[in-house]
This record gives C-alpha cells, structure tokens and sequence, in this order.
C-alpha cells in the first residue's frame, strides 16, 4: 500500500472539505501544497494527475486519483464507514445531502478563484467589487440556509442532529472563505452556532486553512 496523496491549497475552501473528511475518518496523508496565485495548479506535473487542473485532488493507496471534493468525502465515506459523514436514513441522506450541494453547487462555482480572476482582468472589478459579488452569491443561499438550519425539526448541535457530517464540512470551508471577503456573519446566528460547535472537534481545527504547512 502506497501513501495516500491529497493535492490541495491551504485556502481552498473545497481542499478544506476534504482534509476535514480525512481528518473525521482518521486517515493519514501526504499533503502535496499547490500555490493556486501562482498558478501552480497549471503546471503538466499536476495536470497529468488531474487534467481539470483542480484541487482537491486525492491518490488513494492503490494508485486511484479522485477529484471533486464531494465525490471523494462520499468515497471516503464508502471507504471508511465510521464515523458516518451522512444518516443512515434516506431522508436524513438526502437533506444533508441539499445542505451540502447549496453551498458546493450555489455559492462555491461563482466565487472559485478562476471565476474572480476573469472579473477582475474582463470587466476591471476592483477589490471592492470583487468583495461586494462574494458577499452576493453567499447570501443568495446563506439567507435561505440559515432559515432552514434555524426552524428544521432535524437541526441539532450540528446540521444534522448532534453528528457532524457532509453538510457541516461544507458550511466550515465556506464560513472560512467568507471571513477573507468580510462577509457579516452575525446575519446568519445559526450557521456561526454550528461553525463554532464543529471547529471545537479537532478534526475541523486542525484542518483550517492558517494550520496547513504552506499557510502564508
Ligand atoms: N467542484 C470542485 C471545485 C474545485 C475547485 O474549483 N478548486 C479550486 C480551489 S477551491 C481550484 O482548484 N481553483 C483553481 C483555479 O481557480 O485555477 C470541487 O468541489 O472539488
């Protein structure tokens, strides 16, 4: 068995989800640094791994490369079934399930670093309105996800009951970057309460950004 290899960036917040996933299961890995304003990510060593170009990318033992951090905590979680990152129940399955892809699939594809490079050299966007386009995209889904997180019967210490799992992985990655581009969290009290619950559990502080080795 080889070591395993995660591909990744201390302030990608999608890297941040999977060393959170690692952490939770317990799975020790070499961590390969990726200087994404350095555009290390575009260098053939990496593209041959992950042609997209994209961290997080993990080579597991046997030699297999996973991308898409979803993809890979739900590998993980097949992998390595203790402890679980979703309910045993179909319908905690799924709920958590939409918790996670709010954040992954609304918020995080209009904020990537790639789509803020391109506003900033097509349309001259300063730093105040790269700031004030972050800020929008997160509460076009924070306002609806704190009204969810806030009156859901299934809404425990965490987003689901009292377990952290795939939701709250992607609620603390995205709460970090939100903090880079002076996002207001005190208009959302219920996803600062579950951040603040999960980064008391080492898994989730020992993953965070300012804890990696290439922290700037
Ligand atoms: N949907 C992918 C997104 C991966 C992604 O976009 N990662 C960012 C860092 S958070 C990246 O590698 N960006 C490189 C770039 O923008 O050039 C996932 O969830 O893994």
């Amino acid at each position: 068995m080889s070591r395993i290899v995660l591909h990744n960036y201390f302030r990608s917040s999608t890297s941040y989800r999977v060393r959170i996933a690692l952490n939770l299961k317990g799975v020790a890995y070499d961590y390969v640094a990726h200087h994404l304003r350095h555009g290390e990510q575009r260098n053939p060593a990496f593209l041959a791994v992950n042609p997209q170009g994209l961290v997080p990318t993990l080579v597991w033992s046997d030699g297999t490369v996973i991308t898409q951090s979803l993809a890979i905590c739900e590998f993980l979680d097949e992998t390595i079934p203790e402890p679980p990152l979703l309910p045993a129940d179909p319908a905690g399955r799924v709920h958590v399930r939409a918790l996670a892809q709010m954040i992954a699939c609304e918020i995080h594809p209009v904020n990537n670093l790639r789509v803020l490079t391109e506003l900033r050299r097509r349309f001259g966007a300063d730093a105040s309105a790269i700031a004030d386009w972050f800020g929008h995209w997160v509460s076009e889904t924070f306002e609806p996800l704190e009204s969810i997180l806030a009156s859901h019967r299934l809404t425990g210490r965490f987003c689901h009951g009292d377990v952290p799992g795939l939701a709250d992985i992607c609620l603390v990655a995205q709460v970090a970057n939100n903090a880079r581009f002076g996002v207001d969290m005190t208009r959302y009290p219920t996803i600062a309460r579950i951040d603040a619950a999960c980064l008391e559990l080492p898994a989730f502080a020992d993953a965070a950004p300012m804890r990696q080795p290439d922290a700037e």
